[in-house]
C-alpha cells in the first residue's frame, strides 16, 4: 500500500497545539495508518505500536474480520436508540453472556462509562438486597486506581493530577492500599453493614503495571463473600486477552460479581463497554434508570462480536501469555544502569527506569521512536510496553533489539 500524499509532522502538532486542549503531551509522532502491530507516521515511517491504545487494540490495527463487520453493518443500520428494539442487542448480550459466563450485559461506550454504570448498579444493590441505609452506601477502593476520568471516578483517585482543582467530589468512597488485604478485612470488619462493593484492578495500569501478590485477588473475592460485599472488576485495560488469559480474575479463578469491559472489547475500532453481572444484581435497575444514547447500538455490536470471533480463533490469550514470558526474558538480559525493574503479565508489562545521566523514561521513547518503537512513559519512570497480542515471535525479538539500543544509548552521557 503507497503512502498517501501529508503535509509535514510539525503542521498537525500546531493544528493541535493551536485549537486542541492542551490535556494531554503526544511524543512528537503523527501517525497516518496502521495494520496489525505496526503504525506509519505522514512521513512513511513504521513503528512497532508498544502501546496499542492502551490495550485498546489486543488484535491489531484495522483487522480485516472486525474492519468488514464495521464496513458491513455500517451500510445497514448503525444506531437505532434503546426506544426501540433491533436485531443485534440480543444477539450481542447473549454472544457476551456464553463468552464470559454472565447472564446479562449493559452495553455503553467508554470505560468511563462503564465504571459509572458498575458504580449505580453496586449502590442500588447495596440499598434494595443489602438494605443499607437510602444514601449511606459506601464502595471501597485502592490507593493507585485510574478508573477513567469523571467527576465521581477522579473522587475515588488519589493522583493530585486527577482530581486536583476539580472537586468538590462525589462521596461514599474508601480508599484503602493495594494490595493488602489485612487493609480490605479491616476496612469490611469496620464498616461492611454500609459497604455495597470492592471495586479493583487485577493489575494497576496507569500506577505503572502493578502487580499484585498471588492469591491477592481471590483473598479479596472471599472477604467480600463473608460480608455480602460485591466484588467488582475493572479489567477495561487488563481484560480481553491482555495478561495471557481471556480475563486478569482468571488467573485466580476468581469470577467477579460484576465485570468492567471496554477498550479492545471492540479492538479498538470504536468505543465499546460493557458491564456484565448476574440477575441479582442487573436487574435492580429498571426501565428509565440508566441508559445512554449509543449503548449496544447495532454498529458497536457487530464489531464487538467480530472482536471477540478473533481472540477466540487466534487464541490470543495463550499467545499473550507465550509472548509475555519471552519479552521478559529477554528484555532481562538487558544489562544497564538505567534499568531499575522488569515486570508484567502476558503483554502487559513495564520497565522502570532509573534516571541516570540525566535521561529519564522518556528520552528512551524518544529514543525507541527514532528506532521504530512507540510506547509511552507513565510517572516519568516507567514505560509501558503493551504490543498488539498478534505479534509475532520475530517482531518480539526485533522489539527487544530497539529497546536495547534506546536503553544503551541513552545510558551514555
Ligand atoms: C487516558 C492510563 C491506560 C483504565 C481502567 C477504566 C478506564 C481506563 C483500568 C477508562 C482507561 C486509559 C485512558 C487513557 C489512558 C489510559 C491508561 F494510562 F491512564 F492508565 F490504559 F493505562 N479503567 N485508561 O485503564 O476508560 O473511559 O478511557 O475508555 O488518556 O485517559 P476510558
Amino acid at each position: 500500500m503507497t503512502s498517501k500524499k501529508h503535509w509535514p509532522a510539525n503542521h498537525y502538532i500546531e493544528l493541535e497545539d493551536r485549537h486542541g486542549a492542551h490535556n494531554y503531551h503526544p511524543l512528537p509522532v503523527v501517525l497516518a495508518r496502521g495494520q496489525g502491530v505496526h503504525v506509519w507516521d505522514v512521513a512513511g515511517k513504521r513503528y512497532l505500536d508498544f502501546l496499542s491504545a492502551y490495550s485498546a487494540v489486543n488484535q491489531g490495527h484495522c483487522h480485516p474480520k472486525i474492519i468488514q463487520a464495521l464496513v458491513e453493518q455500517a451500510q445497514t443500520l448503525c444506531l437505532t436508540s434503546r426506544a426501540f428494539y433491533n436485531n443485534t442487542l440480543g444477539v450481542y448480550e447473549k454472544y457476551l453472556a456464553d463468552y464470559f459466563g454472565y447472564p446479562r450485559a449493559l452495553p455503553v461506550n467508554t470505560g468511563a462509562e462503564a465504571v459509572e454504570t458498575a458504580l449505580k448498579l453496586a449502590r442500588r444493590w447495596g440499598y434494595v438486597k443489602k438494605n443499607i441505609p437510602d444514601n449511606e452506601a459506601l464502595i471501597v477502593v485502592c490507593e493507585g486506581n485510574f478508573h477513567g476520568r469523571t467527576i465521581s471516578i477522579v473522587s475515588m483517585s488519589n493522583d493530585p493530577d486527577a482530581y486536583t482543582q476539580f472537586g468538590p467530589f462525589t462521596p461514599g468512597f474508601i480508599n484503602i492500599p493495594y494490595n493488602d488485604t489485612a487493609a480490605l478485612a479491616h476496612t469490611l470488619e469496620a464498616q461492611g453493614t454500609r459497604i455495597a462493593g470492592f471495586l479493583v484492578e487485577p493489575v494497576q495500569g496507569e500506577a505503572g503495571v502493578v502487580i499484585p501478590d498471588s492469591g491477592y485477588l481471590k483473598t479479596c473475592y472471599e472477604l467480600c463473600r463473608q460480608h455480602h460485599v460485591l466484588f467488582i472488576a475493572d479489567e477495561v485495560q487488563t481484560g480481553i486477552a491482555r495478561t495471557g488469559r481471556l480475563l486478569c480474575c482468571d488467573y485466580e479463578q476468581v469470577h467477579p460479581d460484576i465485570l468492567i469491559l471496554g477498550k479492545a472489547l471492540s479492538g479498538g475500532v470504536l468505543p465499546v463497554s460493557a458491564v456484565l453481572a448476574d440477575d441479582e444484581v442487573m436487574l435492580t435497575i429498571r426501565p428509565g434508570e440508566h441508559g445512554s444514547t449509543f449503548g449496544g447500538f447495532p454498529l458497536a455490536c457487530k464489531v464487538a462480536m467480530a472482536a471477540l470471533d478473533v481472540v477466540r480463533d487466534e487464541q490470543l490469550a495463550e499467545r499473550a501469555d507465550y509472548m509475555g514470558l519471552i519479552l521478559r526474558k529477554e528484555l532481562g538480559k538487558i544489562r544497564s544502569p538505567l534499568i531499575r525493574a522488569i515486570r508484567g503479565k502476558g503483554l502487559l508489562n513495564a520497565i522502570v527506569i532509573a534516571p541516570t545521566n540525566g535521561k529519564e523514561a522518556w528520552d528512551v521513547c524518544l529514543k525507541m521512536a527514532d528506532n521504530g518503537l512507540l510506547a509511552k512513559p507513565t510517572h516519568r519512570h516507567i514505560i509501558r510496553l503493551a504490543p498488539p497480542l498478534v505479534i509475532t515471535e520475530e517482531q518480539l525479538h526485533e522489539a527487544v533489539d530497539i529497546i536495547k539500543h534506546a536503553v544503551d544509548s541513552s545510558s551514555r552521557p
